[in-house]
């Protein structure tokens, strides 16, 4: 195991006292560094980042100052997690081997991840007595729902490994209050999208499938007629609501869906980045994919009540930001 201290005021040892400490599993994810951007943001915050690099990246993490620790480690790891996480005021445990087609395709490694991965870190955080954990849940565990938009108390109808995986560790963050006294909340994340999304893995979220064809003037692949539709939320979004989730009262052993209540086709999304970038290109059509939702969206009623949220990025503006830093880093 490595660190990596980027702490560049390591003697006032005064200031680390009044400092909270949060502790990011796949902090050098996608979304694991938005957060990680927005802890350090806020001020008085000391953030330390898990992550085993599998798909995270020490690039999401540049530029990034501050009260920062990066640590090379598996949240399979049991004494590396009890080490990591004491004295956390809160473990955002995001670090997972995310996509319902690679859960199909390689059910091992993700289940080995996503739920004994999962049990793990939730013990370590139980026994070192940690503040509370935000676990960042899936709405891949509804499944297919008769209605829209999908509220936190539809029976969940997990229909891939990956969905069910992400089921079970809501499950245990719900036991693990119950049973073992640690505070958890977990997020159902709807459709994350935003800058420093990999687009290169055939396993990538769409919309930055969608970015790198529409730069590079190809057409997308989509499965299926493209009548299939996402909340996609903008990163920054979900980052802000992980931290309020950490800070709530009374929310602990809840399920709150992460989402921005709209609800959007492939196709429409597709045909609004041709509209940004003043292009026409159109998109090939395969074989629908197996283990996919068709109609995703949320009711974010809860995230608001609870926690007080309300999403600021509309998919328009989301697309927009998401395409300019795509622009910026491409060569
Ligand atoms: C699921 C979850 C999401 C998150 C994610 C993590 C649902 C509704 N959402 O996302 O919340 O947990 O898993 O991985 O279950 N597609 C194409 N062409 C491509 C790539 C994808 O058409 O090149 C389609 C795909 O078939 C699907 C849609 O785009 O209908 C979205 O796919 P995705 O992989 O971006 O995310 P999804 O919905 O599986």
């Amino acid at each position: 195991m490595r660190v990596f201290a980027t702490w560049k005021h390591k003697s006032r040892n005064w200031l680390h006292k009044i400092m909270e400490r949060y502790v990011v599993t796949g902090g050098a994810g996608f979304i694991g560094s938005a957060l990680v951007r927005a802890l350090l943001n806020q001020g008085g915050s000391q953030v330390a980042v898990i992550d085993n690099f599998l798909s995270g990246k020490r690039s999401n993490l540049e530029g990034l100052d501050g009260a920062l620790e990066v640590h090379d480690a598996d949240i399979r790891d049991f004494d590396a997690m009890s080490r990591m996480v004491k004295g956390a005021a809160a473990v955002f445990h995001l670090a997972a081997i995310p996509s319902v087609p690679r859960s199909i395709a390689q059910p091992v490694p993700s289940h080995e991840v996503n739920i004994d991965g999962t049990f793990t870190l939730l013990r370590a955080c139980a026994e070192a007595k940690a503040g509370r954990v935000v676990y960042a849940a899936s709405s891949s565990a509804y499944g297919d729902t008769e209605v829209l938009p999908k509220v936190e108390s539809m029976m969940p109808r997990p229909k891939s490994p990956y969905a069910a995986q992400k089921l079970m560790g809501e499950y245990y963050a719900g036991v693990f209050a119950d049973c073992f006294g640690l505070p958890g909340v977990s997020l159902r994340f709807f459709n994350v999208y935003g800058p420093r999304q990999d687009p290169l893995s055939p396993y990538s979220g769409v919309i930055s499938i969608f970015m790198r064809c529409l730069i590079e003037r190809r057409s997308p692949t989509i499965h299926g007629d493209g009548e299939q539709s996402r909340d996609f939320t903008f990163v920054e979004d979900v980052a802000a609501l992980c931290i309020k989730a950490s800070q709530a009262p009374g929310v602990s052993g809840k399920v709150i869906n992460a989402g921005n209540g709209n609800r959007y086709t492939l196709n429409q999304v597709w045909q609004t980045l041709n509209k940004i970038e003043g292009v026409s290109i159109a998109a090939e059509y395969g074989q629908p994919r197996p283990g996919d939702v068709r109609d995703s969206q949320a009711d974010t009623t809860l995230a608001r009540t609870l926690l007080g949220h309300q999403p600021e990025f509309r998919l328009e503006e989301g697309l927009r930001r998401t395409l300019a830093w795509y622009r910026e880093t491409s060569t």
